[in-house]
């Protein structure tokens, strides 16, 4: 069974942590809809949702993705590279516990899961201002043994490696080569972001669906031109803390 793990919205995710974008004024109400809507289209495309408990206090806790990497072997539990982000973990450790061995990325190691991409046994993990080396080297230490390939790939003007990449079919990649190099991922075709949609290539691929932000029409045309399935939904709210499509949930096969 699949299960997406998720978290209710903060209601203090106006205070989120910024990089790249400016403070806007978040709609709590409507960004807590739209996370309704992201429950449901997993729930669709067959994922059974394990809701983590709220985490009131912490502005950025519904970015899951940040704070673990599920893989059939093992968890890993990450130590966020913003240190307004580090109390995430504690409760996803607990949770994750009942469903995999864990182990867990050590200081000075930085991690954030938004920079990791699985793409079969090979890990892309993107260095970038969350996620520094000894954080990587970790990972490729831990991971060696299950057989993982690690590929540090250098991330651009983004948040993280998955702003600017994802797997968008089985060798196809969704990517803004203005973020990205291309030459990391020698065996995988692409498909290009539209130029006005700079962080369209965040994207979840569940089974052969591919969920998609509404945000980003010209780059749906062009998933859409390829024959890629695509479902879009509207995360107008999370965008403005700097969030997207995959960072709201941790994907994995309950193996039970
Ligand atoms: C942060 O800066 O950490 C949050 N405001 C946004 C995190 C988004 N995470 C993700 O895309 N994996």
């Amino acid at each position: 069974m699949l299960i997406a793990m998720t978290r209710p919205i903060s209601p203090k995710m106006g205070q989120c942590e910024l990089t790249y974008l400016p403070r806007v004024e978040i709609d709590i109400e409507l960004a807590c809809a739209q996370h309704r809507e992201y429950e449901k289209t997993l729930e669709a495309l067959g994922c059974s949702i394990v809701h983590l408990s709220a985490e009131p206090e912490l502005p950025d806790s519904v970015f899951v993705e940040d704070t673990a990497l599920v893989l059939d072997e093992v968890a890993l539990i990450t130590r966020p590279g913003a240190e307004s982000r580090r109390l995430e973990t504690e409760s996803v450790a607990k949770r994750l516990g009942e469903y995999r061995e864990l182990i867990f990325i050590q200081p000075p190691g930085t991690l954030d899961g938004g920079d990791v991409l699985r793409i079969g046994k090979t890990i892309y993990v993107g260095s970038s201002s969350r996620s520094n080396a000894s954080g990587i080297n970790q990972i490729l230490t831990v991971l060696a043994r299950f057989g993982y390939r690690i590929v540090t790939v250098p991330v651009g003007e983004c948040l993280h490696l998955k702003s600017a990449v994802t797997q968008v079919g089985h060798s196809t990649l969704l990517i803004n080569r203005r973020l990205v190099v291309t030459d990391y991922f020698p065996e995988m075709d692409f498909i290009e972001v539209a130029d006005e949609e700079p962080l369209a290539a965040n994207t979840l691929l569940i089974g052969n669906q591919l969920i998609c932000s509404a945000s980003f029409p010209r780059t749906r045309e062009r998933l859409e031109a390829r024959g890629i399935g695509v479902r879009c939904i509207d995360v107008s709210e999370l965008e403005k803390a700097e969030g997207a499509i995959t960072c709201c949930s941790l994907i994995f096969d309950s193996l039970q």
